[in-house]
């Protein structure tokens, strides 16, 4: 989403809430003055499958996205239709459940959109010195290494499934490295992702079976740089 269709939503938004209107209105009349734009699609990879060989082999690529991603967006449509039907019933009997699987799918579809994204052929290493990005790795972290060495620990060491996230704090303006597990757990609310590296062994295991650590190290040589620094630039214009 470009920087100009956020601010016309969050104005639209905005509006709706300084109105009075937002709890006010009825449920089919909020679905049919609030528009928040996109439903759930699976994206298209921005790049060939085999791309990112021989980092992340093509057979990988095109499982984790053709089955695993679009598994979620199933997922999230299906849990959103649930939803819909308990509150035109008025019956919440599964709300935990629901909610369950509303932050399991929400979570997996967004962190993958955010991973494909954030890689692309002939690039990784460190970013450019003069990007925003890397000031506030320099800043936050101390240098590039101790960043890139606490996000590797992170992301290896991951309970069972789960993530390895680089994100923006917007309370004390800061970057921060998080796990996750499963696709929901352990986050900071707010935090916007920034880059990503989805550790599940579905995303890793054709090529290195059980060496996740040999798999995060490789994920350096594919990291999009250019994405990550757009994706911190997006992220400083929210405000708490
Ligand atoms: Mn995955």
């Amino acid at each position: 989403m470009g920087a100009v269709s956020r601010r016309e939503m969050m104005g639209s938004l905005g509006t709706m809430v300084t109105a009075g209107g937002w709890l006010a209105l009825g449920a089919d009349e909020a679905v049919g003055q609030v528009t928040l734009g996109r439903s759930y699609v699976l994206p298209r990879l921005p790049y060939p499958v085999d791309a990112l060989e021989p980092y992340i082999d093509g057979e990988t690529m095109e499982l984790h996205h053709d089955r695993h991603h679009a598994g979620y967006v199933r997922g999230l449509t299906a849990v959103m239709g649930k939803l819909d039907v308990a509150r035109r019933s008025r019956d919440f009997s599964a709300i935990t459940t629901l909610s369950r699987e509303a932050a399991f799918h929400g979570s997996g579809h967004m962190l993958h959109s955010i991973f494909w994204e954030n890689m692309a052929r002939n690039s990784g290493g460190e970013p450019p010195r003069s990007s925003r990005i890397a000031r506030a790795i320099d800043r936050d972290f101390g240098g590039f290494e101790p960043f890139a060495g606490q996000f590797q620990a992170a992301a290896t060491s991951v309970e069972g499934s789960g993530w390895g996230i680089l994100g923006y704090e917007p309370i004390a303006g800061q970057l921060v490295v998080l796990q996750a597990e499963k696709h929901q757990n352990l986050s900071i609310w707010g935090v916007v992702p920034l880059l990503v590296v989805d550790v599940w062994e579905h995303a890793y295991y054709l090529r290195y079976q059980n060496a996740r650590a040999d798999y995060v190290s490789a994920f350096f040589h594919v990291i999009n740089w250019k994405n990550v620094d757009e994706r911190l630039d997006r992220a400083l214009k929210l405000t708490t």
